[in-house]
């Protein structure tokens, strides 16, 4: 394979190319999403009116309206959807990340970026077959699969779990939020599932709660069970949920060879008026994940922390557990001036032993914008790591970027896994 670069850097433009044909060519798998296959029915969200309803639109609507948090929950989807579109589409310019990603869905679709209203769009989405329009979307966006979020102690998902098949741009995860950060409220659930547990997790509920996460293995199939933990999570702890992580989940994990995802540094309900909206963010201490990393060295985690200044650390912790596999530039993360600080480090200190970016989709369509936003984003910065590299002495060839390319947005990802 011909050098694309020797010492010229002149050449340097033969690089860009071959980064922007390498991103744009290799099909990325979605780690981490909140989007549902259709066969759990109505829990999976489409079209314009979900789209612009996005809680992160929500946070943003109410610096730029005169409505409060009560009167808009009042409202119905489509007046809710209306009050967004005039406050932030047609009083104000969208410039904002989020509302720029509407801009750019609505442009996918060749539909009006500028409307007074969301007639025609709304037309356009009614119109649409959800599974081709899946097809359609997962195209436009460059991606082959997702990964879902589902909920075991969800009183609406659990039974669709019954009857769900398998659907192959679909992947399952078992998500325990609910047992790891809300056992006291939730494991009433399990003991109604069959389970033989109690409030304090006491006596057999751990072992209880194994065979409820081996029968939830055996039933959905997850890639891997995951759990967000808020920005004061230690580790080990002697406290519920520092049991049942340290003696039923990991344990589980091994057993069922599967690896787990930990997001660490939510702050809760900091605003409880805005409801899903109402999510701060906290610098965790990551003395917590290095006890993880140390102590369990059998599982393998994927890691993902909410506060900038987490990241650096993470970097450093990456570098001491190869069992650590750090994932995206998570929710109040995901905006280029930041992405472009995470993604620059993580291959200084990395190489490319990382998976870059997942969408954190809620809405199906989300991901033609995020992941546009993803590729312009990564683009430069892996055109100057190559150029550097060239600029060292070491020819950097096609092959060696569509393998990077590849390994950042599928092979790490299926080697945790165990597909590949
Ligand atoms: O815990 C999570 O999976 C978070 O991503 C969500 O709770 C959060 O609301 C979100 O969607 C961020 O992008
Ligand atoms: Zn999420």
């Amino acid at each position: 394979m011909a050098s694309l670069l020797t010492h010229d850097r002149a050449a340097a433009s033969g690089i860009a190319l071959h980064v922007e044909h390498a991103l744009q060519s290799i099909p990325f798998i979605d780690i981490h999403t909140h989007l549902f296959m259709p066969a759990l029915g109505r829990l999976g969200l489409w079209g314009i009116d979900e789209l612009i309803t996005y809680h992160y639109l929500e946070a943003e609507l109410f610096r730029s309206s005169t409505l409060t948090p009560e009167q808009y929950f009042a409202m119905s989807k489509r007046e809710k959807a209306d009050a967004i579109w005039q406050a932030l589409f047609v009083d104000n310019p969208p410039v904002s990340e989020s509302t720029r990603g509407v801009v750019a869905v609505l442009q996918a679709f060749d539909l009006p970026t500028s409307s007074p209203d969301l007639r025609e769009a709304r037309a356009f989405f009614e119109s649409r077959q959800l599974d081709s329009h899946i097809d359609h979307v997962l195209k436009l966006a460059g991606i082959s699969e997702v990964v879902m979020t589902n909920d075991p102690l969800d009183p609406e998902e659990a039974p669709l779990w019954e009857r769900a098949g398998a659907d192959r741009r679909f992947h399952p995860v078992l998500r325990l939020d609910r047992i790891l950060n809300k056992w006291p409220d939730h494991w009433r659930v399990l003991e109604s599932q069959g389970y033989r547990v109690d409030a304090e997790a006491s006596g057999g509920a751990i072992a209880e709660t194994r065979r409820f996460l081996a029968d939830w293995c055996k039933r959905m199939k997850p890639v891997y069970m995951a759990v967000s933990l808020p920005d004061t999570f230690q580790f080990p702890e002697n406290s519920l949920r520092g049991r049942l992580l340290a003696e039923a989940v990991l344990p589980s994990c091994r057993e069922f060879d599967l690896p787990l995802s930990t997001m660490i540094g939510p702050r809760y309900q900091v605003n409880p008026r805005l409801k899903l909206a109402g999510d701060g963010v906290g610098k965790a201490d990551l003395r917590a994940v290095e006890r993880l990393a140390a102590d369990y060295p059998d599982n393998r985690y994927f890691i993902s922390v909410l506060s900038r200044e987490n990241q650096h650390e993470l970097c450093v912790y990456s570098r001491k557990f190869a069992n650590l596999m750090p994932f995206g530039c998570w929710w109040f993360l995901n905006n280029p001036s930041i992405v472009e600080e995470i993604t620059r480090e993580r291959i200084e200190m990395i190489g490319t032993s990382f998976i870059p970016q997942h969408s954190d989709a809620r809405v199906l369509e989300q991901v033609v914008y995020k992941w546009r936003n993803t590729r312009r984003t990564l683009a430069p910065i892996l055109t100057n790591s190559y150029s550097l590299l060239a600029e060292d002495g070491r020819a950097v060839t096609r092959a060696d970027i569509e393998q990077d390319v590849r390994r950042m947005f599928r092979t790490n990802f299926e080697r945790w896994i165990r597909r590949a």
